[in-house]
């Protein structure tokens, strides 16, 4: 018996075997949950169709959250294979790419913004708002997003998404806030930097990650497996009394002030 058990997920967000969102998911089916997923785009079905093989998950659906139709599409297929859904697992963020280095007003454009903003906030309000009457009635539904210290912090190069992930986080509140009263709790994960192809090509990516492994209380890195835990925790039963929350998985970095001299 899992945590999960009997438990329906979507999980949104599996680009590799190394995504976050594919840990989640690794986890969640280990607890019990069975699990549908979405992909981006054409290019990136063959890789998310093999991982779902691996979880036993026959519900795979194609879903670019830039797009209404593809989401509300996401919902009413799902709903052709399951009566309800427990669990939605968002984990996508995107800005373009020009806009995640220099100085943030230097490089910073009107249609840059909105992509960060649609992509990595919109997107988890849309995602719940579309999947709400799925969710609606089950015993303990739950929607989880990432997030990323640089929406608390000002940053060097995260710029323009440190404010898509703040919304992102304000989204969290007010989600859990609308959705309270159907019973459907709403948290976010705050990750410490993992390297993902979301973090490839990142500039200084590995010297962050050193730098983590001696800033920190655990005077380590996280992995998607720290991510994963989590996250399955916060979607179960365990977390049954905790919503509108961001619980950081990142060794415990943000907790600390002059690392240099520790
Ligand atoms: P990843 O590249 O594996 O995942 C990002 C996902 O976003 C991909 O699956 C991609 O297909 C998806 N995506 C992008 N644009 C999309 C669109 N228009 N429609 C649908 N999907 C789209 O990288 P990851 O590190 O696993 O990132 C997952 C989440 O974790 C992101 O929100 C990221 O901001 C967050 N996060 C990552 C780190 C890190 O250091 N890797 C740290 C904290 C938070
Ligand atoms: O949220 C993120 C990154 C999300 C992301 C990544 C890309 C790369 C490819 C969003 N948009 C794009 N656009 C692309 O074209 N992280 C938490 C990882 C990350 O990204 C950084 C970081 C960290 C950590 C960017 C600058 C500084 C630190």
């Amino acid at each position: 018996m899992g945590i999960l058990t009997g438990k329906k997920a979507l999980i949104v967000g599996v680009a590799s075997n190394r995504s976050i969102a594919w840990s989640i998911a690794e986890f969640m089916h280990q607890q019990g949950a069975e699990l549908a997923f979405t992909y981006l785009d054409d290019k990136l079905k063959k890789r998310v169709d093999k991982i779902a093989e691996e979880t036993r998950s026959e519900i795979v659906l194609p879903c670019n959250v830039s797009s209404d139709q593809q989401i509300n599409d996401v919902f009413t297929e799902l709903a052709k294979e399951w009566d309800g859904l427990d669990i939605i697992v968002h984990s996508v963020g995107f800005a373009p790419r020009e806009l995640l280095q220099g100085n943030y007003l230097d490089n910073l454009t009107r249609s840059g913004y909105q992509t960060a903003m649609d992509i990595s906030s919109y997107s988890f309000a849309a995602l719940g708002n579309a999947g709400r009457e799925m969710m609606t009635g089950r015993d303990g539904a739950a929607l989880l997003t990432l997030t990323y210290l640089g929406a608390i912090r000002a940053m060097n190069n995260y710029n323009v998404m440190g404010v898509a992930k703040a919304a992102l986080e304000a989204n969290v509140r007010y989600m859990a806030h609308a959705l309270g009263p159907q019973g459907i709790r709403v948290n976010g994960i705050s990750a410490g930097p993992i390297k993902t192809l979301a973090a490839s090509g990142i500039g200084n990516f590995k010297s962050m990650l050193d730098h983590v492994e001696k800033a920190t209380p655990l005077k380590r890195s996280v992995t998607q497996i720290d991510v994963a835990k989590a996250a399955t925790f916060l979607c179960s039963d365990w977390a049954s009394g905790i919503t509108g929350e961001i619980t950081y998985v990142d060794a415990g970095y943000n907790i600390m002030a002059m690392t240099e001299v520790g």
